[in-house]
């Protein structure tokens, strides 16, 4: 059984946004008034529900269109992918019908949402953590243009947090750039160098070498091997770190060197003092965490809190499209004190990587709401 929390105005309201998000079964296991830094008291529920492991599904049984955004959205995706050309006239037409009446739905709860306690309760239920969503609260309550409704300050609050600025200057220095992906397993490390090698708005116009540290599974390296192959991309193998200088060294002419570590949980005993021994002994070593858009935000603070002893420039979060929670991103900028660099939308190499972007991110949020 899983726990999740959901908040609302009222325990019915939260319990509903429970359901609907995951299905007729969830329980409720505890309910609380929520306080923001233990003391101050927002109005607002927050209820604990327990989800059984054999009823969890992608899309919960009891969707209803017009009751809320992950729903409406995936389902307007869904029309749009697979109705083209394939039905009747008859079915096309109650294809468009549907669409127009989803699009309607959505427009009306955006206009809405105009009190505090719809603005918080909505970031809350897009992921984001209680503080954050209280400081942007703040920042829409003490933000004294005119004109803008509720909706484009917080659009205003997402283009600020989510500079794009931050990604371009990265990608443009000049001097040679020795960059490692490190994260826990299976978040997309390698992809993302994929996705950076064979991508001209990243790397893919520069002399680059990829190296592989994943020293520890059977043939940890042959995915990138094959893809440094496929591409043209010079590629070179680590049998153990103490070879990491001499193999830098050899890559001299190289323009940017990209270096895959090896995926190990962060908790397992004496991972931290291998991946220092990678990067003790250079300090031109940029290191970006890669952390997964799916995984549990108080998961993610704790193994990125050993990551970020290794002195990171920023973030690559992946799998945006895997979650229904796109607000943890806020938390993570927040919470970890790193800025989001990239993006992963998507498994397809190299197109589903990208700057970050507040403006997408925000459609994103909003689309939940
Ligand atoms: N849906 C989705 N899948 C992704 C994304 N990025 C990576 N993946 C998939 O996640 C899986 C793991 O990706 P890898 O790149 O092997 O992850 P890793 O961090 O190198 O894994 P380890 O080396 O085992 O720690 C693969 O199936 C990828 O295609 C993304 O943005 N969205
Ligand atoms: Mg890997």
């Amino acid at each position: 059984m899983r726990h999740k929390h959901f908040f609302g105005t009222s325990v019915q309201d939260a319990l509903q946004r429970a359901r609907y998000k995951m299905g007729t079964d969830v329980f409720l296991i505890e309910t609380k008034p929520l306080t923001i830094s233990g003391s101050d008291k927002t109005g607002l529920i927050q209820i604990t529900v327990g989800i059984p492991e054999a009823e969890r599904r992608v899309f919960p049984k009891n969707r209803q269109r017009s009751s809320g955004s992950v729903a409406t959205k995936n389902f307007s995706e869904y029309l749009d992918q697979f109705g083209k050309g394939l039905y009747s006239p008859e079915i096309n037409r109650k294809r468009n019908g549907a669409r127009r009446s989803l699009k309607t739905d959505h427009q009306k709860k955006m206009k809405n949402i105009h009190e505090n306690n719809d603005v918080i309760t909505m970031l809350l239920n897009a992921g984001i953590f209680p503080e954050h969503a209280k400081i942007i609260q703040d920042k829409v309550s003490s933000d004294s243009q005119q004109d803008a409704s509720v909706i484009d300050k917080l659009e205003n609050i997402f283009r600020s947090m989510f500079d794009s600025g931050v990604s371009r200057e990265f990608l443009k220095k000049d001097s040679q750039r020795i960059i490692a992906l490190i994260g826990p397993t299976g978040v997309g490390k390698t992809s993302v160098i994929m996705k950076m090698a064979a991508n001209k708005h990243f790397f893919r116009d520069k002399k680059t070498a990829i190296i592989s540290a994943d020293v520890y599974r059977i043939a940890g390296a042959e995915s990138l091997r094959a893809f440094s192959d496929l591409v043209g991309v010079k590629f070179l193998e680590l049998r153990h770190s103490d070879e990491l200088p001499a193999k830098i060294d050899a890559l001299k002419e190289y323009e940017v060197i990209l270096i895959d570590t090896p995926g190990r949980s962060p908790l397992f005993p004496n991972y931290f003092n291998e991946l220092q021994n990678y990067f003790v002994n250079d300090p031109r070593i940029e290191k970006l965490v890669v952390l997964s858009a799916t995984a549990d935000i108080e998961d993610i603070f704790l193994s990125s809190a050993l990551y970020t002893l290794l002195d990171p420039v920023g973030l690559v979060v992946t799998k945006l499209d895997e979650t229904s929670r796109v607000g943890k991103l806020v938390s993570m900028q927040n919470g970890i004190g790193l800025p989001i660099l990239f993006i992963s939308d998507g498994q397809s190499i190299p197109l589903d990587l990208t700057p970050v972007n507040g403006y997408y991110l925000w459609k994103k949020v909003s689309s939940l709401f």
